[in-house]
């Protein structure tokens, strides 16, 4: 039985291929750097979007075609969207998958039946992995859309919500442990506030600080050697959320001693809400030695909010591709679209078009990224720019042994400095050699 006869497999066929169903960048076993494009992108499709994303928007209902789905909330229907989904895998070619508690399984009438429930999906979704050899990149609990979480999941006011909300991701710290999940992300869908005058966001911090230390317990209690990654968003469902950006989670992190125990899930429609670029985002996490893992997508400059259009800007996947391998690739994290069609891309082969181009548009970006190392000017340039601090008094301040008043006695006793070029238009025009 297949749930997408027209579709072949989907075959790297090269650039000069005009078939819409084939890869012209995407060459999975080709190497980059001695290793294989489909060991450094590690691209993942979100069970949400793929599976659950009916396309609506705020004006009006879905118009995705899923003739596969009876529309009910059975468990069997569950399932059998699980069947589907591996069939997308297989043919797009995309190893690993993400996703929620609530997408993959139906929210019943009790938690119990929910466990219930998730439980057998969880054994159709492990069938499908040992059928197909395709893994988990990381799972998550939803803690965003029923009503019971409209005012946050661990930081809520209500202690009953907030022992379902620690209940829930419990059990789906469990299922991603049983499904073999290099990691498990916590997005604070919630988990912030609209107004100041009903909130004591000293008392929600608190509490979500309590919650990720009982995270931490029950991951160590189970042995689940996967990753932990908080994913910042500044906004949206919130009008203001605690893991607003990277710097915002390391401080928090910091604060409640958690560092050590979580890394970063960074997206790139969420840096741009946060009025970050993707690039600075990334490098704030790297160099905390704490990327561990990408949502890809982007947004739309004429948009405010979340859009989470697929990447195909290559200047972009360029840019990524470069923090990617410079922190020397990907652990237990990937590349996951979490990305979703146009309302008005509703046919079940849109879902090929639109990942086909994310993944050409990221291998492209691999190659750019790697050509730009191997030419090394920019990395030169950089470098350079920096050489003054290659001194005995660059050493001394950096180790914190100068003092001000040692500086000043240099600063009077120097002729006025000179800069100089920052060359950005220079480095640039480099970087359009490459593209
Ligand atoms: C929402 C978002 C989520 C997380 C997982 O903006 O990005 O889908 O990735 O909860
Ligand atoms: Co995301």
């Amino acid at each position: 039985m297949s749930y997408f006869p027209e579709i072949p497999k989907i075959a790297y066929e090269g650039p000069k291929s005009k078939n819409p169903l084939s890869f012209k960048h995407y060459n999975p076993e080709e190497l980059v750097e001695g290793k294989s494009m489909r060991e450094h992108l590690r691209f993942a499709a979100a069970y949400w979007h793929v599976m659950r994303n009916p396309l609506a928007d705020p004006f009006g209902g879905g118009t995705a075609l899923t003739p596969w789905d009876d529309g009910s909330n059975s468990v069997a229907n569950a399932q059998k969207r699980v069947r589907v989904f591996f069939e997308f895998l297989e043919k797009i070619d995309i190893d690993f998958y993400c996703f929620h508690d609530r997408d993959v399984a139906p929210e019943c009438d009790t938690l119990a039946e929910s466990h219930a429930a998730l439980d057998a999906v969880a054994g159709t979704l492990a069938e499908e992995q040992q059928r197909t050899g395709k893994k988990l990149l990381w799972g998550t609990a939803c803690l965003f859309a029923h009503p019971r979480f409209a005012q946050g999941g661990a930081t809520t006011p209500s202690l009953s919500v907030f022992a379902h909300a620690a209940a829930q991701v419990k059990k789906a710290i469990s299922v991603t442990k049983e499904l073999g999940g290099g990691g498990y992300v916590f997005w604070g869908g919630r988990e912030g506030y609209s107004s100041l005058w009903n909130t004591d966001m000293k008392h929600e911090l608190d509490q979500l600080a309590a919650f990720l230390h009982m995270a931490v317990a029950w991951k160590k209690e189970i042995g689940f050697t996967g990753k932990f990654w908080i994913e910042p968003k500044p906004r949206e469902p919130s009008t203001h959320q605690y893991d607003s950006d990277a710097a915002a989670c390391f401080n928090f992190l910091r604060e409640y001693g958690l560092f050590d125990e979580f890394e970063l899930n960074i997206e790139t429609n969420h840096a741009t809400l946060a009025g970050h670029t993707m690039r600075h985002e990334l490098t704030v996490a790297a160099n905390a030695g704490r990327l561990g893992s990408i949502d890809a997508n982007r947004g739309d400059e004429l948009i405010g909010w979340d859009t989470d259009q697929f990447p195909t800007n290559i200047y972009l996947a360029a840019e990524v591709m470069l923090v990617v391998l410079g922190m020397g690739g990907f652990k237990e994290g990937g590349l996951n679209f979490d990305a979703k069609r146009r309302r008005e891309s509703h046919h079940p082969v849109d879902l090929f078009h639109a990942h086909i181009g994310g993944m050409d548009a990221f291998a492209r970006g691999l190659k750019i990224a790697a050509a730009i190392r191997a030419d090394g000017r920019i990395e030169e340039f950089v470098k350079n720019r920096y050489s003054s601090w290659n001194s005995d008094l660059g050493r001394k301040i950096l180790s914190g042994k100068a003092s001000f008043a040692e500086l000043e006695k240099i600063a009077l006793s120097q002729p006025a400095p000179t800069l100089a070029s920052g060359g950005q238009e220079y480095l640039e025009n480099i970087l359009n050699e490459f593209l």
